[in-house]
């Protein structure tokens, strides 16, 4: 049985909906308790951050590593075990991952803490976010999902970031290709029954 440290609708939920696809049950632990980041997950992660994922002896960290292990782990067809499939598939996880996830970062830091110039910065920082959806968008022209006909792990991940731009105070569009893609992923039932533990309201397909 996993147990998955997490927050609502952040990045540990595609850590969630992948456990769901794989039909591993999972006991949730939350992020804050009360207003404090729960002292169980400082002790494994002093970053206080989420996802940190454990099983019998195991604990990881790195919602990447996670994404990539679980699918192999169980012979997952969101991330073909090899060849250009595979390589596809991981360019495209670790855009969501490495490129896409910290330019939100970027822009909710700037929200929290920039002091003089805090619009012109935020303004910079969602151009950013936007030129990565655009790109996105170009790839869907191809296809339903970011690597071809059917779903993996990449499309995921992104489903779950998009739904982030509704904490930014200005605005972030996504093409029609890009919507239906998320409108799929979340018609998963995996991605449903993470929605409804999680209590996530979906935004990013409207
Ligand atoms: N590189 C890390 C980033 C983890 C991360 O940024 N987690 C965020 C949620 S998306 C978090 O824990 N935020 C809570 C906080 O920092 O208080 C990963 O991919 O696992």
């Amino acid at each position: 049985m996993f147990t998955l440290y997490a927050k609502n609708g952040t990045c540990s939920m595609a850590v969630h909906v992948l456990l769901n696809e794989l039909n591993q049950p999972v006991t949730m632990i939350p992020h804050t308790v009360g207003d404090k980041v729960n002292p169980e997950l400082l002790k494994i992660n002093p970053r206080g951050q989420v996802p940190v994922l454990k099983k019998d002896d195991m604990l990881m960290r790195e919602g990447g590593a996670m994404l990539t292990w679980l699918c192999d782990e169980y012979n997952s067809p969101l991330l073909p075990r090899k060849g250009a499939e595979r390589a596809n598939v991981l360019q495209w996880l670790m855009f969501a991952n490495a490129t896409l996830h910290p330019a939100y970062a970027r822009a909710f830091f700037v929200m929290r803490n920039a002091q003089a110039d805090k619009d012109a910065m935020l303004k910079t920082a969602v151009e950013a976010i936007q030129i990565m959806w655009n790109e996105v968008e170009e790839q869907l022209q191809k296809t339903d999902y970011v690597c071809g006909k059917e779903c993996c792990v990449a499309d995921i991940l992104l489903t779950v970031i998009a739904n982030w731009s509704q904490y930014i105070p200005m605005p972030i569009s996504y093409g029609a290709k890009t919507k239906a893609m998320f409108s799929r992923v979340i018609a998963r039932p995996s991605y449903q029954k993470a929605i409804e533990v999680e209590q996530v309201e979906y935004k990013a397909a409207a």
